[in-house]
């Protein structure tokens, strides 16, 4: 028996006070201005949300609760025989902030082996579905074909104090985590292996599970972990984040909320950049007829794509001014087990030419390669080719961060989010137009 949720409820008791000192005492200490250019301009650095699960320094990356990706991997418990850490264990660190033992990741992996049953009518739904629909709504849509499960609106339904609410959300989170790789599993067979589906081996963790159920050897369940972590959270102003912190602020449980999540990440502008990554990348590998473009060859296919008003995808970031460090950990585990394919090395090139050009082209703010610009190459290594799933294995992913958020939004009891707008007018005259 997993001892997580009475060590959330222990956490949960010791932050409540804080949140709550900060808003009665504090409630009227300005923490910035926002300007006409960020109202405009999608709201970059407004500070305005809170979340201690993770912090995005521009210059430094990622840090989930308070630890950088490599002390991470360092620390959290390894699954036996492999270079990653246990997803679940990752999960626990992600809601309590702790580094679980080796007894509470054995045991909350049970908690998760224990929910993971797929209920049968969303593999109906899903074969119902039309044979060309992209797989980011295939997911999207069985993970909101299961809202009837929430144990979170059989309790509101029942009459829930606003303070016991977490409880239940953390019901559905687990319930649905849980679930998650065997739905994504099962989307990618059905849909690029004939519905040949292979069933779950109840003795596998998370990320070996997936990778079983995927069909696809050894290291490809490390590859797994590493991308359901390194997804999994980016603090809470990215669309996927925000769009599940928001939908679940009107109290629609996790269901709806982590649906909503995926439909945000299925933008090219976010997610699914890392599809397009490996779309770019092919259609320079059909020119150069497979052969690894020289630096000036490769400057001229970049030039090109910007001289025709397209972006660079996988480069560039709303916050991050700096090599992302996501990119930096999965191209340390490229130069492990993948030196020498092709596709790393068109990335490597990329790498070499693409900050100068964005530097020259003088709009991005941020001319270096994020997570999205190395992902798609271990997959591909590794014979998963179709890369219009891709995004569907971020999800995986980003959702074990969103749930995590949504637990402790419940537990803080943040309100319904609504901010203001103003007329076009109302800025102008605010700028003194007149
Ligand atoms: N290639 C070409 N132009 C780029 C660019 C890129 N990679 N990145 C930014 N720009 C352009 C913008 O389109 C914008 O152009 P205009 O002034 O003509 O409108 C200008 O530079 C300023 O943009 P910015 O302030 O630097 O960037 P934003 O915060 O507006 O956008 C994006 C951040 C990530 C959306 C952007 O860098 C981009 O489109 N990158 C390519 C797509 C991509 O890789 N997305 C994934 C990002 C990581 C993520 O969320 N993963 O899920």
């Amino acid at each position: 028996m997993s001892n997580l949720k009475e060590k959330l409820a222990e956490k949960i008791d010791a932050q409540r006070p804080r949140t709550i000192r900060l808003l009665k005492e504090y409630g009227d200490t300005k923490v910035g201005d926002v300007t006409i250019q960020q109202i405009i301009g999608g709201m970059r650095g407004v500070k305005c949300l809170t979340t201690d699960i993770s912090y995005l320094d521009p210059y430094e990356g990622i840090r989930f609760r308070g630890y950088t990706i490599p002390e991470v991997l360092e620390k959290l418990p390894k699954v036996p025989g492999g270079e990653m850490p246990y997803v679940e264990g990752f999960f626990y660190l992600l809601l309590t902030g702790d580094v679980p033992t080796d007894e509470e990741v054995s045991a909350v992996a049970e908690e998760f082996n224990k929910r993971k049953k797929v209920p049968e009518y969303v593999f109906d739904m899903l074969r119902a579905l039309p044979e060309d629909s992209h797989p980011m709504a295939m997911f999207s849509a069985a993970i909101v074909s299961m809202q009837k499960e929430s144990e979170f609106v059989k309790e509101y339904n029942a009459g829930i104090n606003k303070f016991d609410m977490w409880k239940p959300t953390y019901e559905d989170a687990l319930n649905l985590l849980a679930k998650l790789p065997e739905v994504a599993a099962f989307i990618y067979r059905l849909k690029y292996k004939g519905g040949d589906i292979i069933a779950p081996d109840p003795n596998l963790d998370m990320g070996g599970n997936f990778a079983h159920m995927m069909g696809i050897d050894k290291p490809y369940d490390d590859v797994a972990r590493l991308y359901f972590l390194l997804h999994s959270d980016h603090e809470s102003g990215n669309v996927s984040a925000h769009t599940g912190h928001l939908v679940a602020s009107a109290l629609s449980d996790m269901y709806y909320s982590i649906s909503a999540m995926i439909n945000g990440l299925a933008g090219p502008l976010h997610g699914l950049a890392n599809q397009e990554v490996l779309r770019w990348i092919q259609g320079v590998m059909d020119k150069m007829g497979g052969k690894v473009p020289t630096k000036e060859e490769m400057t001229k296919f970049v030039w090109d794509t910007l001289n025709s008003g397209q972006v660079i995808p996988g480069y560039g970031h709303a916050v991050l001014r700096k090599t992302d460090p996501r990119y930096q950990a999965q191209r340390e585990f490229c130069l492990k087990h993948l030196p020498d394919d092709p596709i790393f090395a068109y990335v490597n090139v990329l790498y070499e030419v693409v900050p100068d050009i964005l530097q020259e082209h003088g709009h991005a703010k941020n001319p270096w390669p994020n997570v999205d610009a190395q992902s798609g190459v271990i997959q591909w290594h590794y014979g998963l080719k179709e890369y219009d799933f891709y995004t569907v294995l971020f999800g995986v992913g980003r959702a074990l961060g969103v749930a995590a958020n949504i637990v402790w939004d419940r537990a803080l009891g943040y309100p319904i989010e609504r901010p203001k707008s103003l007329t076009t007018p109302m800025l102008e005259e605010i700028a003194g137009i007149k």
